[in-house]
C-alpha cells in the first residue's frame, strides 16, 4: 500500500481555510482518492476537547507556555490517532492548521522559541510534517470583512487579539515559506473562492493523480 500524502492548510483567521479544505477535498474524491478532512485543535475526541480548552472564552486564558502544551497535546492524539492510520493505509489526509500554526501563534505571536517547540512536536508528534503545506494569504481588510460577515464581532480566544498579535502571526508565517519553500505554496486568497482553488490544483501540479 503507497502511503497516502498529508496535506495542510494554513494562515490567519478568516483566510478560507476551510472552505479551500473542502473544494481540495472534494477535487481529489472526484479522482477517485480516499481523503481525509482534518482540523486542529481537534479531529480526535480528545482534541476536540483540548479545543473547547483552548479557544472557550470563560475565565482567564492560558500562560504563553501551558498554552503551547495544549496545543502539542491535542495534535499528539490526532497525529496517533487518526493522521498516522489514515496516511498508512494510502488516504490523503488535509488538515485544516497544523504545526506551523503553533510555530506562528505561539512562537510568533506569543514569543515562544521555535527550538522550544520543535522540542513539543519531535516529543508528541514524531516531528511529523506534512509534505506540502497551502499557506493561504489574504489582506488584513479582506479577512476583517469576511470574519465580520460569519461571526459578527463573537471571535474566539486566540482570533480576538490584537492586531499587533495577529500582524506577528502573519510575518512568522511568510517567515517559514521563505525558508522552506519545498515544503509552502502561497496561495493569493483574496479572490472567489472558485479564483483561490483553481490556483489551489495549479499549486499541486505534478501531485495530481
Ligand atoms: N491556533 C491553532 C493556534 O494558536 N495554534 C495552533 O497550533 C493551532 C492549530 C483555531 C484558532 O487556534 C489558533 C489559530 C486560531 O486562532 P479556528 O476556528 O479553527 O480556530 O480558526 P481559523 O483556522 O482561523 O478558522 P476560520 O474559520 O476563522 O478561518 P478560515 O478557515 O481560514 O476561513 P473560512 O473558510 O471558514 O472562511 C471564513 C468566512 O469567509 C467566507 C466563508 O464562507 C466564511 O464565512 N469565505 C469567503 N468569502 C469570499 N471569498 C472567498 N474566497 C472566501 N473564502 C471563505
Amino acid at each position: 500500500m503507497t502511503r497516502g500524502k498529508f496535506i495542510a492548510f494554513e494562515g490567519g483567521e478568516g483566510a478560507g481555510k476551510s472552505t479551500q479544505a473542502r473544494l481540495l477535498a472534494d477535487a481529489l474524491r472526484e479522482r477517485g482518492l480516499e481523503v481525509v478532512v482534518t482540523r486542529e485543535p481537534g479531529g480526535t475526541a480528545g482534541a476536540e476537547a483540548i479545543r473547547a480548552l483552548l479557544l472557550g472564552t470563560d475565565g482567564d486564558g492560558w500562560h504563553p507556555r501551558a498554552e503551547a502544551l495544549l496545543f502539542a497535546a491535542a495534535r499528539s492524539d490526532h497525529v496517533e490517532r487518526l493522521i498516522l492510520p489514515a496516511l498508512e493505509r494510502g488516504a490523503w489526509v488535509i488538515c485544516d492548521r497544523f504545526f506551523d500554526s503553533s510555530r506562528a501563534y505561539q512562537g510568533g505571536g506569543g514569543g515562544l522559541s521555535d527550538a522550544d517547540l520543535r522540542d513539543l512536536h519531535r516529543i508528541g508528534s514524531h516531528g511529523l510534517l506534512p509534505e506540502l503545506t497551502l499557506l493561504v494569504e489574504v489582506s488584513p481588510a479582506v479577512a476583517a470583512e469576511r470574519l465580520d460577515l460569519r461571526d459578527a464581532g463573537n471571535a474566539d480566544r486566540i482570533g480576538g487579539r490584537d492586531a499587533a498579535y495577529h500582524a506577528k502571526v502573519a510575518a512568522a508565517f511568510a517567515r517559514f515559506a521563505a525558508e522552506e519553500p519545498a515544503r509552502f505554496a502561497l496561495i493569493d486568497g483574496d479572490g472567489s473562492a472558485e479564483a483561490v482553488h483553481a490556483a489551489i490544483m495549479a499549486a499541486l501540479g505534478s501531485w495530481l493523480p
